[in-house]
């Protein structure tokens, strides 16, 4: 691999969006393959991120700031990217559900998600279930709800309903998340997959997807 992909590796880690930039810029100069700088580089460093969080050696913070400088790094080389150089996870669909506008947490999924590969479509805070219907229409293969609210969190349920009513159920993956949500609140509105942080959020979309 080469020393500038190395390079972007490791400011991702060291959440420096600034030297992120720079060194994917300078990888691209020396003739370095976009697919491959996202690969070995920014897709990398984010399951290093994953890791170390999960091992309680990286907290929120630092994740989100890895994720930033991921993302800002992600924007230099999009349009760079060939269809062919990127293999996608899967698509995505992720929101925070009616009447909830939390979203620091869902943000931090969805820029996970993204840095794990998968195409990821965020509909943002306060959506109604038709929204994520319709997504699941459009052709994703997970949705991703999210809520911080012990009165919004039942609204999941209205989402699940809405995408049943699609006749899609069985074509979809459904995973929930955010503070009040168990595992347990998930079995019982339905839901195929909980996970209670970003980083297992991840591997919750990859094994639903296998
Ligand atoms: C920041 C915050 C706000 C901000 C939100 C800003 C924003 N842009 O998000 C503001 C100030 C706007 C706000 C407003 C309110 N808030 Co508030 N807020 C919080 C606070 C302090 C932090 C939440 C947070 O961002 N945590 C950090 C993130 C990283 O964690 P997370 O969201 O849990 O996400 C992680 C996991 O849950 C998981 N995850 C999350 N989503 C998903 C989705 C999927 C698919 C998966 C797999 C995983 C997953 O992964 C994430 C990353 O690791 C919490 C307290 C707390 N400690 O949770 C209260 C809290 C959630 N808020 C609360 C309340 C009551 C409110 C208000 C009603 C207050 C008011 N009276 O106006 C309003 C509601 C507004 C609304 N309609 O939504 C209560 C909820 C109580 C309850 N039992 O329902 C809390 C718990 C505070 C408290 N202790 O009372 N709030």
């Amino acid at each position: 691999m080469s020393v500038s992909i190395e390079k972007v590796y490791l400011a991702v880690l060291e959440g420096d969006a600034i030297a992120v930039r720079e060194h994917v810029q300078s990888a691209l100069d020396v003739g370095n393959n976009a697919g491959e700088i996202l690969n070995a580089g920014l897709i990398r460093a984010m399951d290093e991120v994953g890791q170390r969080f999960e091992a309680g050696e990286f907290f929120v913070p630092e994740m989100l700031i890895a994720a930033r400088a991921m993302q800002s790094g992600l924007g230099l080389l999009k349009p760079h990217l060939a269809d062919d150089d990127v293999h996608s996870s899967g698509k995505v669909v992720i929101g925070t559900v009616k009447g909830d506008l939390h979203d620091i947490g869902k943000n931090l999924v969805a820029m996970m998600l993204e840095g794990a590969g998968f195409k990821v479509v965020d509909l943002g805070t306060d959506v109604d279930p038709a929204k994520f219907a319709e997504e699941v229409r459009q052709g994703a293969q997970v949705v991703g709800m999210s809520a911080l609210l012990t009165t919004t969190m039942n609204n999941m349920k209205a989402v699940i309903d809405a995408i049943e009513e699609t006749g899609l159920r069985t074509e979809v993956r459904i995973v929930v998340g955010g503070a009040p949500v168990t595992e347990e609140f998930a079995r019982q509105i339905g839901a195929d997959g909980f996970a209670p942080d970003a980083s297992s959020a991840v591997r919750v979309c990859k094994t639903l997807l296998e």
